[in-house]
């Protein structure tokens, strides 16, 4: 098969990028093993690394982030608990209600308009138990906010979560789907970050370019506890040392080049800024660019496929809303490419009828 001389530019999400050819070799040559026996050293390899940077005890390595936020919240709570997490968090609005079908527990949403969760905003919505409340048990907070545009959680805000957290017996659950992000931004290590949670989720095929998978970090105890989820769950893989060795690529060298991302995700809001409707409704400061749409002519879906005419694919998160995601498979001339054909869709006087669409787009 050969590949597409044009392909289009892709700003949907950094999930679509393909494998480098680094991670091609490795998974050709990886040794393996059956991992439901615990007996796949380049998964056993990857968990290790994994427990050492983010500074915990143990690691499991899972077919997706869902899956380790599923397996996340079944070990910290009680069926008919409550968990608090922003009121636009992934766990809550793009999870398919997991929370609720796996663990059983009620979602308490707590708005957080700049997509930073404060204890200020959690604590009104933590409950004891009562003769008409169900307990509290866990916070999920999320670092990097996706649908708030990539906003970082600052260490001092994470670390007062924590503390609350721990002096009322509440866990504290990281989806750090792109902490690598949260953590360039910072100019920290990860572990800085994953000290102020008892868990930690992060993504290895969203901006780090592995092809699949995730990670879900704790202590020994909850990592054991976890196999068990992990296997109801079905995602107790056999051979996936092929996965796990892209994975190691991308956890040990892809991660350390997310600024050139952070730094195109910039040029394209700065590129963006000024055509005429368009609002960008957070600030830059990672690889997610989300921006309102409602004062053009237009809504998203109609934007989104004059663009996808024009070679760009960015999509609406809402009928006002669209979100675009800079990654390592396009360059800063392809954002840029992408900007201006956002300018000629937007200005466009003649009228295509827009696509009927049963939200979501995503
Ligand atoms: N996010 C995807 C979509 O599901 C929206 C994307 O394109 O951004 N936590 C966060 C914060 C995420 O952004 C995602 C994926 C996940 C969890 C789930 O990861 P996967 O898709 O691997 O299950």
């Amino acid at each position: 098969m050969t590949e597409n001389p044009n392909p289009p530019i892709d700003l949907r999400s950094d999930t679509v990028t393909r494998p480098t050819q680094a991670m091609r070799q490795a998974m050709a040559a990886a040794e393996v093993g059956d991992d439901v026996y615990g007996e796949d050293p380049t998964i056993r390899k990857l968990e290790w690394r994994a427990a050492e940077i983010f500074g915990k005890e143990s690691a499991i390595f899972v077919p997706s982030g869902v899956m380790g936020n599923t397996i996340a919240i079944k070990l910290h709570t009680q069926h008919g608990e409550e968990i608090v997490c922003e009121a636009h968090a992934h766990v809550l609005d793009w999870e398919l209600s997991m929370s609720a079908w796996f663990s059983g527990v009620f979602a308490r949403p707590v708005e957080a308009p700049d997509g930073v969760l404060r204890w200020q905003n959690i604590r009104p919505a933590v409950r004891t138990a009562s003769p008409h409340n169900a307990r509290t048990s866990l916070i999920c907070v999320e670092n990097t906010h996706n649908m708030a545009g990539g906003i970082v959680t600052p260490l001092a805000v994470a670390e007062e979560i924590y503390g609350e957290a721990q002096a009322r017996g509440l866990k504290v659950h990281l989806d750090g789907a792109r902490v690598f992000h949260a953590a360039t931004f910072l100019r920290q290590p990860v572990a800085a970050i994953a000290r102020y949670a008892d868990t930690v989720m992060f993504c290895l095929s969203k901006g780090l370019g592995a092809p699949v998978g995730s990670l879900l970090v704790g202590s020994a105890e909850d990592i054991t506890r976890a196999h068990a989820y992990r296997k109801r769950l079905g995602g107790g893989m056999r051979q996936a040392g092929v996965l796990a060795a892209a994975g190691l690529i991308a956890l040990e060298q892809m991660s350390l080049r997310l600024q050139e991302d952070h730094s195109d995700a910039q040029a394209f809001a700065d590129a963006i800024t000024e055509i005429p409707g368009i609002r960008i409704t957070h600030e830059v400061q990672t690889n997610i660019v989300i921006f309102d749409v409602t004062q053009t002519a237009f809504s998203s879906s109609t934007i989104s496929s004059r663009l996808r005419a024009m070679g760009v694919l960015l999509n609406g998160i809402d009928e006002q809303r669209m979100r675009a995601v800079t990654h390592f498979d396009v360059s800063r001339e392809q954002c840029l490419a992408a900007a201006a054909a956002l300018r000629r869709a937007v200005s466009a006087t003649d009228s295509q009828p827009a696509p009927q669409l049963g939200f979501t787009q995503l």
